[in-house]
């Protein structure tokens, strides 16, 4: 027996979305801020028309399906058509980012831990958007394991939870000045688990955290001593920028 179900039956595409703008929205604004400071209007049309000279640059360039593209840019019209361009040709897009977050004052490194749990403990963790100035909200993404809410706060002063927010969750919504005191149980699982802002322009410059969880004393000695290595070699890094 065969049903027919609400879905589409052609693939979703990247470029069907572009071709879908161009079709249905084509007059629909698009309003970009540079970093110069002017203030580039232009729309799905446009932006189609200039996503497809850029597809046809690459392959001028020689470019091929399948070959990597990175590019270094911030979030304005350009690097829009820039993703479009890139994906329209074939190529894959990495969107490459010099300006990394830091959590705890840490960048991300994939190969070191920059947390220890020891399995079958319990913790409670306190997550703050507090960057001073910014006024993003960052929804926060916590692998392995749903947490729950003990406490909100707004500005360092505890709110109540809402009733939507006293469930299991994996995902902490943080607006400026928003923080959480959330709790985590490590039951049954060893290995690197992450933690990570879901906001795709913050997750691509790393706004992320590695941490580990180890079966047994020797595990977390050794965690630990990776962690301290990782600290060491983050602070010469920084002391090297901020010297050259
Ligand atoms: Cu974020």
């Amino acid at each position: 027996m065969g049903m027919l179900g609400a879905m589409q039956d052609w693939p979703l595409r990247i470029m069907q979305l572009m071709d879908h703008a161009e079709r249905e929205h084509g007059d629909r604004e698009i309003v970009a801020a540079r970093a110069d400071g002017t203030t580039i209007r232009t729309n799905w049309k446009n932006l189609a028309h200039d996503a497809r000279r850029m597809a046809q640059a690459l392959e001028r360039l020689g470019l091929r399906p399948g070959d990597r593209v990175a590019t270094l840019a911030m979030n304005h019209d350009r690097h829009l058509a820039s993703w479009f361009g890139v994906v329209g040709m074939g190529g894959v897009l990495h969107t490459a980012n010099p300006r990394l977050f830091r959590i705890n004052g840490q960048v991300f490194d994939a190969e070191k831990p920059s947390h220890c749990i020891l399995k079958g403990t319990t913790e409670e963790w306190l997550l703050n958007n507090n960057v001073g100035g910014s006024a993003w909200v960052h929804p926060v993404h916590i692998h392995f394991e749903e947490f729950r809410v003990l406490k909100r706060f707004v500005n360092g002063v505890e709110v109540p939870v809402p009733p939507l927010m006293s469930g299991r969750k994996d995902v902490m919504r943080l607006e400026a000045g928003q923080g959480a005191l959330i709790k985590m149980q490590f039951r049954d699982f060893v290995g690197r688990y992450l933690i990570h802002c879901h906001n795709m322009n913050h997750e691509d410059a790393f706004m992320m955290v590695r941490w580990d969880i180890v079966p047994d004393q020797a595990g977390l000695l050794n965690c630990q001593q990776q962690m301290a290595a990782h600290r060491k070699e983050l602070e010469a890094r920084f002391r090297k920028e901020e010297v050259s």
